[in-house]
Formats: structure tokens, sequence, C-alpha cells
């Protein structure tokens, strides 16, 4: 039996326009960049030569892009058409002619600036649809070409039109939802770019914070490189107009507060380091940063606590809950509702507008992002995200430190080597970091960069003299109450893991 060619191609056009609408939705809700087709409109225009581009602005008027994307638009259609054809014959082709758009589209995603290896993802997934849509909808077709198949055209007719029904539907549903989502976070993404902050002040890494030791992690985190934990599939994205905090639970009296009136306030900024529960021994879920904000405790000191209060219940706009220690967010440490990370107003993934950090507690039980209610109440009647997956419900940061130079499993020099890395205790300080070779216990002092306050990580830095081969090394921090980093050894869950960073070396001459 022949099916006819118009089948073919309708599978190509479906199954590309599918892989568009998918790569689209994805790249418009995971990220605040172009999606593929209007990154390749702005490659295109990048990289043809200005005349021409002016030329074209003449001709077309300022909808040069709107009309390059349209000509984009329909150069693809007939590839994919064709893509339909090509499946007919063989396997590979049609998978090369995806191999190559979807290289064009992540050459141009990575070339926007500060785009980063999550921009990929819609292309990637973009390819994958492509594939699958496409055997999705040759098979029937390729099943009643088959010599000997029933000469019935009604079941394949009904097989392909249901699948291609399917795979439109959900084009033009991604299609859609990445639309409503996306054009909301790139508006958001441009009020944080046009907002100004006129308290936040940038950060000044204080003098002899970073040890002077190549490949070493810096003392403050960039935003970009500062890790991120959150249970949003897509962030909230949240105009600073629409932002209000409300306090409320056993107080005197609520407080409602904008972000005007926040940051109309006097700000406090401050060096914090803050870490997630879930990070091993040695891990990388820990950043410092300088953060600008307005300290919890004078809300709370407005809104009046009542007595037997132990617990302030935190929501985000997600809906995420964490509860924190009431002394944490009342006592004179620098619990901030912060605005801004360093010197910048938060990325949305790190809680734009307005997030809480509070120095010496996990992230999971303070440092709630795009903060809209914090309700104060007693630990007995509450719970939150995580203690109800059997995490504990206090979350002091335990005292840990971690080898960064060498790296697990390189090299180092065999005599005056150098090892180096960062030990914190928040809000306790560290007091000393010590590094043991081959495990003999003999633990040797390292010299210990300078901080502002104790809330930060600090550097350490030691001078090795090993015999050439193999070593193991280890480091432990002692707090500046003198308790020493326990080496007994315990996973994250549930109040944060415990051991010594142990890693192997090699000491060449
Ligand atoms: N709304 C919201 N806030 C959240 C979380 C979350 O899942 N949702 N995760 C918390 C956890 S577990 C950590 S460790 C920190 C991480 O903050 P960061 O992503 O800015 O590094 O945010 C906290 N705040
Ligand atoms: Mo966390």
């Amino acid at each position: 039996m022949r099916t006819s060619r118009g089948a073919w191609w309708l599978a190509g056009l479906l199954a590309g326009i599918a892989g568009l609408a998918v790569s689209y939705c994805i790249a418009l809700v995971i990220t605040v960049r172009d999606d593929p087709v209007s990154a390749v409109a702005e490659l295109v225009i990048r990289l043809t030569p200005g005349p021409v581009v002016e030329r074209a602005i003449q001709a077309v008027g300022r909808h040069d892009k709107t009309v390059l994307v349209g000509v984009i638009l329909v150069l693809l259609a007939v590839l994919f058409a064709w893509t339909g054809q090509l499946a007919r014959g063989s396997w590979w082709a049609p998978t090369v002619v995806y191999g190559v758009l979807a290289i064009v589209g992540a050459v141009a995603v990575g070339s926007q600036r500060g785009a980063s290896g999550v921009d990929a993802v819609g292309v990637v997934a973009g390819f994958v649809t492509w594939l699958a849509c496409l055997a999705l909808l040759t098979s029937p077709l390729r099943r009643a070409e088959q010599p000997g198949a029933p000469v019935d055209d009604g079941h394949t007719r009904r097989s392909f039109l249901i699948r291609a029904g399917l795979i439109a539907g959900v084009g033009v549903t991604a299609g859609i939802a990445g639309r409503a989502i996306g054009v909301g976070r790139r508006r958001v993404e441009e009020a944080r770019r046009l907002l100004r902050l006129p308290g936040v002040t940038a950060p000044r890494v204080p003098r002899g914070a970073n040890v002077d030791v190549p490949d070493m992690t810096p003392w403050m985190t960039p935003a970009d490189d500062f890790y991120r934990i959150d249970t949003a599939i897509y962030v909230p994205a949240i105009q600073p107009t629409d932002w209000q905090l409300r306090i409320h639970g056993m107080v005197d009296r609520e407080v409602v507060i904008d972000f005007q009136q926040l940051v109309d306030r006097h700000l406090t900024e401050a060096w914090v380091t803050i870490c997630c529960v879930s990070n091993d021994v040695g891990g990388p879920l820990i950043g410092n940063a300088w953060w600008s904000g307005v300290r919890v405790a004078e809300l709370l000191r407005e809104a009046g606590v009542q007595p037997g209060a132990d617990a302030v219940l935190q929501t985000s706009d997600d809906g995420w809950t964490c509860g924190t220690p009431l002394g944490a967010l009342t006592d004179d440490r620098n619990a901030l509702l912060a605005v801004a990370m360093n010197g910048k107003p938060l990325p949305i993934d790190h809680g734009f507008p307005v997030r809480t950090i509070v120095p010496g507690l996990y992230g999971y039980v303070s440092a709630c992002k795009w903060v809209v209610e914090m309700k104060v109440t007693r630990f007995a009647d509450i719970t939150a995200y995580w203690t109800e997956r059997g995490w504990s419900e206090l979350g002091p940061v335990k005292i840990s430190s971690r080898i960064d130079v060498p790296r697990g499993g390189g090299e180092i020099a065999a005599n005056g080597g150098r090892v180096a890395g960062v030990a914190w205790a928040q809000h306790t300080g560290i007091e000393r970091v010590e590094v043991d070779v081959d495990g003999r216990e003999d633990w040797q002092p390292t010299e210990l960069a300078r901080v502002p306050n104790d809330d930060t990580w600090v550097q350490w830095v030691a001078t090795l003299d090993l015999d050439p081969g193999d070593h193991v090394l280890r480091v432990r921090a002692i707090d500046k109450n003198g308790l020493v980093q326990t080496g007994e050894e315990q996973g994250a869950v549930p109040d944060g893991a415990t051991g010594w960073h142990t890693i192997g070396v090699t000491a060449t001459d």
C-alpha cells in the first residue's frame, strides 16, 4: 500500500513545529534570555554588516526583527516538511537535519550576553521532541507501506490523525504556556534591571579576605556562580510594585509593608555566607555575598511579638514554607529582608524582589526567597516544607571546612606545595583550621585569611612538605567556642553532614 506524500510532509511539519514550541516554552520559562528562534534572528542581525541592517530597517521599518523571525520560520517550515520526506527513506537523514538546526540554535542561544548551560536546555528538549514526534507520526505511515500491509486505509489514517492532533495540541499548549509565563518573567527582569536602590552600596571585598593561591575559590561569590536550591519548577516573577509582606500571627499589630516602604527604610548591609543543609562534606552548596536589606528584628519589634512565640513561619510567593527560630530573627545578628546581593537587586532566581537571609542557619529553615508572609507562631503549632519531609526543625549551620586547592586527585608540589580552602561556623566564627597528612592525626596549623565578621566563611592556607608520591589530606576547623569539627561521618539528613573533607593528591618534584 502507498501512503500519500502529503502525510509525510505533514508529519515533518508537525514534528518540527512541536519541537520549536517545546524549545520556546522551556527557554521562556526557565531562562530570561531569548528563545532559540529569536536568538538566531539576533545572531543574524549581529553578524550582518551595519549598512545592510540599516537598509533593511529602512525597507521594513523597525519591525526588522519580527520580519526576520518570520522569514526564519518560513524557511524552517520548508525544512521541516522536507525532513518528513527524508524520513520516508531513512532515519539518519532527518536526524542530521535536526542536529544541524539544534547546533545553530545552541550557538545562537549561547552567544547571548550572560548565557550559561541552562540556556541550552530548551534547544536539547526541542531536538528530542523533533525526533520523538517524527517517530510517532511516521510509524503508522511506515507500517502501512510495509509489503503485505492490509489494503484498508482507515486504520492508518485514524492512527495518524490521532497522533497528529495530539502533537499539535501539545505544541500549541507549550507555546501558549511559555508565552504566558515567560513574558511576565521578562517584564520582571526588565524592572529589575531598571531598579535603582539608593541605600545599596557596591561590595568592597575586605583586604586580606582572599588568600593568594592560584585557582582558589573567590571569597565573594559572584551572583552567577552562587549555588541555587529551590523547589520552584518555574521561579516566581514578582514586580516590585506588586510585592507585599504581611507580618501577622502572635503579634500586637499586623504589619503590611510594600517594596517602596521597605527600601525607604534604613538598609543594613553585611557579608553573610549561606549554605544548604544538603551540602555534603566538601560540597559546593555554599556561597558568600554582600547582602543589603532591612533588619527583620526591626519589623518584628514594630509588630510587637507576643509572649510564648518561638517561631516564624515564612511563606514564599510560590507556596514554599520554612519555620525559623524567632530568636535568630530578633537577636543582634543581621537577619535581613534582603533586597540586594553583591550591590545589585536580587537575581530573580535568588528571590527577587525580597528574600530572607539569616546568619548561622541553613537555608531550608531561614533563607526564604520571594518571601511574602511571616507568621509569628510556635514550633509546636506548625510544620514547614522540609520538616514535613523528615528534616530537623532547627537548622543551625554545623561547623565545617573544605579543601579547594589542590582538587581531589590533583597534584601538589612536593616541597613547599600549598593547600588552601575555606572553613565556616557562621555566627560563631572560626578560630583555627588544621590539616592532617596521611591520617597521622598530626594536625598542623594553617594560616587564616582575614574576615570582616563571624558570619562569613574564612579562607585558610598551609604550606606542606610532602614526599613525592600519593598522599591523603584532611582538614578540620575549630570555632571560637573551642568546638572541634567532628570527624564522625554523618549524611546530610536530617540536620547537616559531618566529617572531615578528605582528598587524595599526588606530590611531584
Ligand atoms: N521560596 C523558596 N525559598 C527557598 C527555598 C525554596 O525551595 N523555595 N530553598 C531554601 C534552601 S533549602 C536554600 S539552601 C536556600 C538557597 O538559596 P539560593 O538558591 O539563593 O542559594 O534558599 C532557601 N529558600
Ligand atoms: Mo538548602
